[in-house]
């Protein structure tokens, strides 16, 4: 572990903390407003990462993790810090009984074994484990596209498979969706915070197009990525994309396809495409109907196959945007 720089720690004032509770349990016991104040002590942290107190003491008298001091003058690790320290070491929680996150295998290649046990948890209904097994990917160094494309895809379409849709189908997939969305907010707290003057991008699906997580999953890859992402979620109408476009100025729009598309739209995907060249907003389409929208789209438009490569083509241009996209009316986005 490189040593940096002795930092001041903060002198902070009040109770913290949970009153002795672990990592895993001050992040499974509260919501993310109250996940976002709470602190562990060096006792907590250090418990659930397997190392001494006194080193974990060291790391924050050293600066290495960021931290607290209450008005008696002990170090608290704000569950951000402590979040951001474990993913940027490649750490791995090493006490299950303390920390129930880490009995999510550590971050690999292969993520099936994650996915399947995230198909249990969503096909028993068992929100808290499925939120406990995301982000237990995400502490363990999975970016968010790394979750979306091998973790949430795989589990929901295993799930897809099970009933083709009939009611209890429809049931099941409902509150599954809901419980990945939920899941998913949570780390949003956690991603880099945006820079001012980050370049917007825009994320959305388009009429028709009623699913949820692909332009959630989109548009948290690209606010990892640096970018000051706005989602417009499903079902948005094509004409309020060109609009957000040209709005926020937009060096990004990335088009989430899921369902099949009506030929009768091809004539006002064409003008968006063309209202994009205007506002110099780079089109990515992507999704598991993407193919169906106009050639002439695909040809003008960047087709992603997956969220690693949205994020990795996002992320080769966000810092060349920097500063010259702002909305148009002249406030910084
Ligand atoms: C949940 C679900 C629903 C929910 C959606 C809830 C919601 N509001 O989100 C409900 C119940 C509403 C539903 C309805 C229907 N569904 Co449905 N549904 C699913 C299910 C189980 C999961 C979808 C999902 O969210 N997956 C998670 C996301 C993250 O995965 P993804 O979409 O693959 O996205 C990934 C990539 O495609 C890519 N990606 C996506 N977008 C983008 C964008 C960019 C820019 C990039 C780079 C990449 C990218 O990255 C993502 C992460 O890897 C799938 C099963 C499956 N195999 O996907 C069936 C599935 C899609 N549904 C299906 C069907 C048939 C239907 C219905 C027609 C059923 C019916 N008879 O009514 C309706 C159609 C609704 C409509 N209006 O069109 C079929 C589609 C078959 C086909 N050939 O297209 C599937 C495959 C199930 C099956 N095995 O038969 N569904």
């Amino acid at each position: 572990m490189t040593r940096r720089r002795k930092k001041a720690a903060r002198v902070i004032l009040g109770p913290v903390g949970n009153g002795g509770a672990g990592f895993a349990e001050a992040a499974d016991n509260a919501t993310m407003k109250n996940r976002e104040r709470q602190s562990l002590t060096t006792r907590q942290f250090a418990e659930s990462l397997g190392v001494s107190e006194s080193s974990v003491k060291r790391w924050i008298d050293d600066g290495v993790i960021a931290a607290d001091r209450t008005a008696g003058g002990h170090r608290r690790i704000p569950m951000a810090a402590a979040v951001r320290f474990t993913r940027q070491h490649r750490m791995s929680p090493q006490r299950p009984e303390a920390m129930p996150l880490s009995t999510v295998p550590s971050l690999g290649a292969v993520d099936s074994e994650a996915a399947d046990e995230c198909y249990e948890a969503l096909l028993s209904d068992d929100a808290e484990r499925v939120r406990a097994i995301i982000m237990g990917r995400y502490i363990s160094g999975a970016d968010i596209a790394t979750i979306g494309d091998g973790l949430v895809r795989p589990a929901l379409g295993r799930l897809g498979e099970l009933w083709k849709h009939d009611s209890q189908g429809i049931l099941v997939e409902h509150r599954a969706v809901d419980t990945c969305i939920r899941a998913m907010n949570d780390l949003v707290a956690w991603l880099p915070s945006r820079p001012s003057g980050a370049p917007v991008s825009i994320t959305a699906a388009g009429p028709g197009d009623p699913y949820l997580l692909p332009p959630m999953l989109a548009s948290m890859t690209l606010q990892e990525q640096g970018s000051d992402a706005r989602n417009l979620g499903p079902l948005t109408p094509i004409e309020t994309i060109g609009l957000a476009a040209e709005r926020y100025g937009a060096f990004m729009c990335s088009l989430s396809v899921s369902t099949v598309q009506d030929r009768k739209r091809h004539a006002e995907w064409t003008r968006l495409a063309d209202r994009l060249e205007v506002t110099r907003t780079r089109l990515v389409v992507g999704g598991r109907c993407v193919e169906s929208l106009p050639t002439e789209i695909l040809v003008r438009a960047r087709v992603c196959g997956s969220m690693i490569e949205l994020g990795s083509y996002a992320a080769g241009i966000v810092q060349g945007v920097g500063s010259r996209h702002r909305s148009l009316d002249g406030r910084k986005p």
